[in-house]
């Protein structure tokens, strides 16, 4: 079916991750509010960023910062993977010298048992649904789209207790202790299912699950080690809303990820989409997966020709969300984010 009709971006999207061919793909970017635009680092000098993160109204106005510079066909609350964390009892700060880190670590079991019931940390993530509320009033024609972390992703910020390139200790934890690896993920797929069950109740349109750390699931174990602990994520929300899994470094072992229930499957930039879509057994659509170091590194020419090459692979396919491939770095050029934006929204699609 070809949606040349929609009239809105979000019905846009909605086609779009329904599978359908579209007359162009719809665009949003990971981590479109942040460091690379000079109104997010305006607002961040005068809140900080837990303050934009806590109050709804300032969380909102940074997400709507990229939808008004650069007209995005979807927003994305503005809150973080580790917001979880902190609600779990295990807060979160900045670390000196860059990435992130946690006031403590799991260290025992009995500082898994002791976490929150998933009522009670839900409880303290109001500001999120408050959030989004916002959102959905202020964009009504927008595709919107809330978050978290899967549970194996954000184990490893829980145990290793802070940003790591390898995650070593929490690597070696899901080897050597398995029956607390699965006590963890028992207690943060409940939380988590909880928290985006209520997300979905608050007027999204979509749900990205973060498996950004999918890579760290042993070699043929990603399903019983995350899929399956996200699949009750995708259950809890996928009743109210399309569900994406963002399946970060799984670009050589596809076929592990190849059932998993959601509407969207998103995939870094190490992978040919066209070829990779073949393979999803339930999902009708993929987004990405531009390579963010272009917007940082290239030029606007090239921007366009890479951004080009994805779309006329997809066109024919149809269900394709244009994406990066991962987050958009602090280093990106503005100039190279409205080249992409030009690029895709005066596509012409060659249908197949
Ligand atoms: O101003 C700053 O320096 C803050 C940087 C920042 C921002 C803008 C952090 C710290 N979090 C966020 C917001 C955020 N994080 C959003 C909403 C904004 C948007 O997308 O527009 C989202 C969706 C996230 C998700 C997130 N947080 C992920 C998954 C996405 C990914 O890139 O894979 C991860 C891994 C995090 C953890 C995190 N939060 C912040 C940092 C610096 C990190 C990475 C820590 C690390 O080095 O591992």
């Amino acid at each position: 079916m070809i949606s040349l009709s929609t009239t809105t971006p979000r019905e846009l999207f909605l086609a779009a991750a329904r599978g359908e061919k579209t007359k162009r793909p719809p665009l949003w970017i990971m981590r479109q509010a942040g460091r690379y635009l000079p109104e997010y680092r305006a607002l961040k000098e005068k809140y900080g960023f837990l303050g934009i993160v806590k109050t709804p109204e300032i969380g909102a106005e940074a997400a709507l910062q990229p939808i008004r510079r650069f007209g995005f066909d979807c927003a994305i609350v503005f809150s973080d993977i580790l917001a979880m964390a902190e609600a779990l009892g295990f807060p979160y700060k900045f670390a000196d010298g860059g990435g992130i880190r946690l006031e403590r670590k799991i260290a025992s079991v009995r500082d898994i048992e002791n976490m929150p019931a998933p009522e009670n940390a839900a409880e303290k993530l109001q500001y999120v649904f408050d959030n989004l509320k916002i959102l959905r009033a202020e964009l009504p024609d927008r595709a919107i789209f809330g978050f978290c972390a899967s549970p194996l992703t954000l184990g490893a910020y829980m145990v290793e207790g802070a940003s790591s390139r390898d995650f070593p200790a929490y690597a070696n934890f899901i080897l050597e202790e398995p029956e607390t690896f699965k006590k963890l993920m028992e207690k943060l797929s409940a939380a988590l299912a909880l928290f985006a069950k209520i997300q979905s109740e608050s007027g999204i349109d979509a749900f990205q699950i973060f498996d950004s750390h999918a890579w760290l699931a042993p070699i043929g174990r990603w399903n019983e080690t995350s899929g399956k602990w996200s699949e009750k994520i995708s259950e809890a929300a996928g009743e109210r809303c399309a569900v994406a899994l963002f399946a970060n470094g799984m670009g050589k072992r596809l076929a592990e990820i190849a059932d998993f229930p959601a509407d969207i499957i998103s995939l870094d930039s190490s992978v040919e989409l066209d070829k990779a879509k073949a393979l999803f057994a339930k999902a009708n659509s993929v987004q990405g997966n531009l390579d963010p170091n272009l917007l940082s590194e290239a030029d606007e020419k090239s921007v366009e020709t890479e951004a080009l090459g994805i779309m006329q692979k997809m066109s024919p396919i149809g269900g394709h969300v244009f994406n990066l491939g991962h987050g958009i770095l602090p280093s990106a050029k503005i100039e190279n984010v409205e080249a992409l934006c030009q690029t895709v929204k005066n596509f012409k699609p060659i249908y197949g």
